[in-house]
């Protein structure tokens, strides 16, 4: 008998003491897809030639080795896709068309310039996310696309709008599983400005028009994504929470929350269980933010783990849908992809292994001594064991080595690539 499998046999027997099975929660863990976003690979830059980032999102850092095209970037994720245990989803932007060589602006994209990433898809059995690309573009540039004053901007960013939604509905039409389509746009102002209502208004007038057309939720979702303030846009945001929220429970969309979009002190897993109770489904980008929404690697920190001990306890692994969204450009880019979605994976396996049953049916019992006791020994309990298990059973590398595939794809592929 291996190790790996007799520290997981003790630790099974461990957890059976405590009520948890543990090979169930393994099965749900496998079962749980991770939507990865491909703009990890790239520092955010797309296919399109278009130029700096905008939006007041920023990629920091210039490590060697970003992925240039398509090509490329389908490569890396291929190298992280193998270091990862179980089945996921891959999450584009409109701004990773495949047009091969063609000009084609972004109001004018088909389900076919994303024909080489459904195939991509359908050949390693992942589903496929999507998101309108409102930033990086001449039209941008003001950081005003769906609140922009100038009709002929504003009925641009629409026209996108409408167009990515056929897109993502061609996604989940031939994957077989449902495209989330998520709207973020970057629209505010740098300073107070002298009209809120009005961007407020002409926004709601655009995604009207956007979500006119309906899609069948087999093939289609569609959330939209608040935010508190970008850089450079910090005295006003448009898009902002309570918008959005009011807009998607009126519209019958949904309302994706990321982590890093919040003031310091409010917490998206104490935002998840309200939201249960108002939608079906509840969108996650998941991220780190630290001082601001900086994008930065997933980590097992304490937020994630409350974050997925909320998924867990509210029995909602399948409606809470799992993205991930950061940018480090400092560090190696698979290596980053792989951190963070292990971690993530991490993260809900330590969820499943507690008995939450019995730690809800304390409070109720207002034995809060106890309640606190038993949740503070869990920590101790030996997850690692069950995870290092799980990386076996699943054919990926445990623990730390699956570094040296990195090391040795940098060495041999990245370091050759030379900045574009
Ligand atoms: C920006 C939003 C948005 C983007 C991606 C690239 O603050 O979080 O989700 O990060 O669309
Ligand atoms: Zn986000």
């Amino acid at each position: 008998m291996n190790s790996i499998l007799q520290k997981y046999e003790v630790s099974k027997l461990e957890y059976q003491k405590i009520g948890i099975d543990s090979d169930a929660a393994l099965e749900k863990l496998k079962r749980k897809a991770i939507s990865i976003h491909c703009w990890q690979g790239d520092d955010v830059t797309g296919f399109e030639d278009s130029g700096a980032l905008t939006g007041g999102i920023s990629a920091t850092g210039n490590y060697p080795g970003k992925a240039r095209n398509a090509q490329e970037l389908m490569a890396d994720l291929d190298i992280a896709l193998s270091l990862i245990p179980g089945k996921h989803r891959l999450n584009l932007h409109a701004m990773y068309a495949i047009t091969n060589g063609e000009r084609v602006d972004r109001d004018a994209l088909e389900p076919r310039h994303f024909a080489d990433w459904i195939d991509y898809a359908k050949d390693r059995g992942l589903g496929l996310d999507f998101n309108p690309t409102f930033f990086s573009h001449p039209k941008a540039a003001e950081n005003l696309t769906l609140s922009s004053p100038d009709e002929e901007t504003r009925s641009f960013w629409v026209r996108h709008g409408k167009a990515c939604r056929r897109i993502a509905a061609e996604f989940g039409k031939q994957l077989g599983t449902p495209s989330l389509c998520n709207v973020w746009i970057p629209d505010g102002y740098k300073d107070h400005p002298a009209d809120r209502l009005g961007p407020r208004l002409r926004l709601k007038n655009s995604l009207d028009e956007i979500f006119a057309e309906k899609f069948d939720s087999h093939y289609l979702l569609d959330s939209v994504e608040g935010k508190v303030f970008g850089i450079g846009i910090e005295g006003f945001t448009v898009g902002s929470h309570e918008f959005y929220l009011g807009y998607a429970t009126r519209n019958g969309l949904y309302c994706l929350l990321d982590n890093g979009h919040y003031h310091p002190n409010e917490n998206v897993s104490d935002k998840i269980s309200a939201m249960l109770t108002l939608f079906d489904r509840v969108p996650l980008h998941v991220t780190r933010p630290m001082h601001w929404d900086s994008d930065h690697v997933v980590l097992l920190d304490d937020e994630l783990k409350a974050i997925t001990n909320e998924i867990v306890r509210c029995e909602a692994l399948d409606r809470v849908l799992i993205g991930l969204d950061y940018f480090d450009a400092s560090i190696n880019r698979i290596a980053a992809w792989v951190i963070g979605v292990r971690n993530m994976q991490k993260a809900l396996l330590q969820a499943l292994l507690m008995p939450h049953a019995e730690l809800k049916a304390l409070q109720d019992a207002n034995c809060f001594t106890e309640q606190m006791m038993r949740t503070e020994e869990l920590k101790t309990y030996p997850w690692g064991a069950v995870w290092n298990y799980f990386c076996e059973q699943n054919n990926v590398p445990i623990r730390e080595s699956w570094f040296p595939r990195v090391q040795d794809y940098e060495n041999k592929v990245l370091s050759k690539r030379s900045a574009k």
